[in-house]
Parts: structure tokens; C-alpha cells; sequence
């Protein structure tokens, strides 16, 4: 059997095909090439038109690429004059990256070669017969909206624009928020629910102005957000003033709780962290919202008049996103049990005492306490001794994770 062509159709048979191999054989030249003459920077220079008048059109602006040269980026002047100047030989990309307000931006990428001698043709053609004229649009394009820097974690999106136009921004999710421009020149949009922007998101908004068509894109990155910075804290808080019986949301409208973060239990921070539990529509659930809190320790209280007061360790920390939601171990919100009518995280028969000192008062008497109202019926009475006594003995500590 001949070995080589067993060989060779096995080469075949494993789709390879045979390669010629190269002789080593060099090149007999015996002068060393000469060493090519430093480039002479040549520039491009053309004029802009409106193609309609033929007059010079300024302020458009024109955006020249190419291997191994940082883009550059030229605006006509108001002679229509566009000037690209240090260009080294070779070929180049030109194209018309913004069109003056009014007009329709030229679409075509010209190709620009410049030669060794550093004459310059653009599509062929010398670059001193070059020009480039924009068609005036028939309905006038809105500028772009201006977008200011958003950090990571923000709740909103400002910028400025045409005052009267409006702005849709579009969020990395395809979420989209909408805003009028006011008459001082700025604009803002909520980040949409559920939403949280990242470092290195790409935020895109566009105007579109009264009697003008939309504009092109405005972008803008999202930056980190700055070390030794700030944390938005927010949670949930629901009122129960029995055991689990929970109460509606008219009840809730008069749920005055609030949140706050602390130092120590017992130690407000210094200044005041404390928000608001503002009802979430009609869910029978409120939301408390604490701003610019700095990296740290806290406790946090929750406290409404009558209830025991819910604590939580609380870390604030640059690994934290922002915002950062706080929960209880025992579920998503803060749930919080009637009955503590002096404060003191425990319903027992100091609390009885008080309640039972104004009891029968109504709102707005000068003897009716919100504190020993646990149902914000408006009446201290037989409900709210019922859920006192429902609860005593209850404490703090009921709570997991609570902080005593
Ligand atoms: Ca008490
Ligand atoms: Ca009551």
C-alpha cells in the first residue's frame, strides 16, 4: 500500500486542503529602501450652503474619522466655511453630524483622501471644487434638549431646552417619562417605577417644539455615584391596630407615622433624618422616603402616636444601591401594633390609665390625645380600649430584628 496517498486522501478526506510552501527565497535587492518623506499635515477646507439660496449656511457641524486619528470635529463659520486642518495622508470619513436648526442634516458619509503631496480629493473630486449644500426643511427640526449629569440611582432626569417645547426622555429599560419645558429653560422627568439607573446607562431624550418636527437625539452616560456620597433610604410601613387585623385605606389617610434614622435608638440624628409615611394610593400601605443620607450606622424608628415604635439596625454603605430599601426580617413592610399610647414600646396598664383618663373625648376636644385614638376613629372609646387590652403585654421585641 502506498503510505503517501493513503496519507494524502486522508488529508482530503479531512477537508484540508495542501499547501504550497513558501521557498525562503529573499529578495536580491541590493539598496536599502529610502526612508519615506515626513508627511505633510494638509488641511481640508469647503463651504457650506443652503441648498435653496445658495447663500453660506453657519453652524453646521461636520465630523472627520479615520484608522488611527482621534475624530475631529469642524462647525461652519458664518461664511459657511468649514476648516480640518493636521490631517496626515490617507483615507478619511466626513460626514455632516448636525445640521443647523431649520434644515435637514446631509445623510452622506464623503470619503477624503489625502495623497503624500498633501493634495486633498473628496469622492474623487479635488477638495478645492468641493462644497456641500443642506436642504432647508420644510418643517423646522427642534434642537436637541440638553441633558444635565445624572448619577447613578438618581429619581430624576433635568435638562434644558426651548422654553414651551416638550421632552420625552427614553431609559435603558424603553420606560419613557414626558415634561413641558418651563419658561425658565428647564425640563425634568421622574426615573420610572420600579427603575434604577446604573453606572454607565445610556439616558436619551429628544424635543420636539411648537410648529417643528422632532429633533435628533441628545445622550447622556450615567456616571457613578461619588465615593463618601449619599443614600436615598426608603421602605414600607402598613398600621395594624389589632393583632393582624389590618385597616383600610381611609384609615391610612390618618396613619401619621413617621420614619427616621437615628444615631442610637433613644438618639436622633444630628440634623433630623425623619420622613413622612405617605399613603401608596389606595394600597393600605404607606412609603417613607429619607434623602442624602451619609455613609454609617443607624437605627431606624418608625413611630406612630399609639403603636409600638418598630426599630432596625441599619447600614448605609457606599455598596448600597441608591436608593436603598430597608426591610424587616419578617417581610417587605414595617407592620406596627397598637396600644403604646405613652411611647414606651410596651402596652401595659400605664397605657390603660392614659387612655382610660380621656376616655369618651372627640376630636377636636382639648381632652382628646391623637395617641390613645388607636383606630383614628376620631373617638377614644370602647374600640380602642378592645384593642389596647387585645394587645397588652405586647413589646418592642415582638419585632424581629428589633432594636431594644
Ligand atoms: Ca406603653
Ligand atoms: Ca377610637
Amino acid at each position: 500500500m502506498d503510505i503517501r496517498n493513503t496519507s494524502c486522501r486522508n488529508l482530503h478526506q479531512g477537508g484540508y486542503r495542501s499547501q504550497s510552501v513558501s521557498s525562503g527565497v529573499s529578495c536580491g535587492c541590493p539598496c536599502a529602501p529610502l526612508p519615506p518623506l515626513p508627511p505633510s499635515p494638509a488641511s481640508l477646507a469647503f463651504i457650506k450652503l443652503d441648498a435653496t439660496s445658495g447663500a453660506p449656511l453657519p453652524g453646521a457641524t461636520f465630523t472627520l474619522t479615520g484608522p488611527g486619528i482621534t475624530p475631529q470635529t469642524a462647525v461652519s463659520d458664518t461664511r459657511g466655511k468649514v476648516r480640518l486642518s493636521g490631517l496626515a495622508p490617507g483615507l478619511y470619513q466626513l460626514r455632516e453630524t448636525a445640521a443647523p436648526a431649520g434644515y435637514l442634516p446631509n445623510t452622506r458619509t464623503y470619503s477624503v483622501l489625502v495623497n503624500e503631496g498633501g493634495s486633498i480629493s473628496v469622492d474623487g473630486m479635488p477638495a478645492e471644487q468641493f462644497s456641500l449644500a443642506d436642504m432647508r426643511a420644510g418643517i423646522p427640526i427642534s434642537d436637541a434638549p440638553v441633558i444635565d449629569p445624572i448619577t447613578a440611582g438618581a429619581a430624576t432626569v433635568t435638562g434644558t431646552g426651548g422654553p414651551g417645547c416638550s421632552v420625552t426622555v427614553i431609559f435603558p429599560n424603553g420606560g419613557q417619562a414626558a415634561a413641558l419645558v418651563q419658561p425658565d429653560g428647564t425640563w425634568g422627568v421622574t426615573v420610572p417605577m420600579g427603575f434604577t439607573l446604573a453606572p454607565n446607562d445610556t439616558v436619551t431624550a429628544y424635543q420636539q417644539c411648537p410648529g417643528a418636527s422632532v429633533s435628533g437625539p441628545a445622550t447622556a452616560t450615567v456616571a457613578p455615584t461619588p465615593p463618601g456620597g449619599v443614600r436615598t433610604v426608603v421602605g414600607q410601613v402598613s398600621p395594624i391596630a389589632w393583632n393582624s387585623l389590618g385597616f383600610g385605606p381611609a384609615f391610612l389617610a390618618q396613619f401619621d407615622a413617621t420614619a427616621e434614622l437615628r444615631t442610637d435608638v433613644n438618639t436622633p440624628a444630628p440634623p433630623a433624618r425623619t420622613a413622612t409615611v405617605v399613603p401608596i394610593g389606595d394600597t393600605g400601605v404607606g412609603q417613607f422616603i429619607i434623602p442624602d443620607v451619609p455613609f454609617g450606622n443607624y437605627v431606624l424608628y418608625i413611630k406612630r402616636p399609639g403603636y409600638l415604635a418598630r426599630t432596625l439596625a441599619v447600614t448605609v454603605d457606599p455598596g448600597d444601591p441608591n436608593p436603598k430599601t430597608v426591610q424587616p426580617p419578617d417581610g417587605p413592610i414595617f407592620t406596627l401594633l397598637s396600644g403604646d399610647v405613652n411611647d414606651d414600646r410596651e402596652i401595659n396598664t400605664l397605657d390603660s390609665a392614659i387612655l382610660a383618663a380621656h376616655f369618651f373625648t372627640l376630636y377636636p376636644s382639648a381632652s382628646y390625645i391623637p395617641e390613645a385614638d388607636l383606630n383614628a376613629d376620631g373617638e377614644i372609646g370602647l374600640i380602642d380600649r378592645s384593642i389596647l387590652y387585645a394587645n397588652f403585654f405586647a413589646t418592642s421585641s415582638i419585632y424581629p430584628g428589633a432594636v431594644l
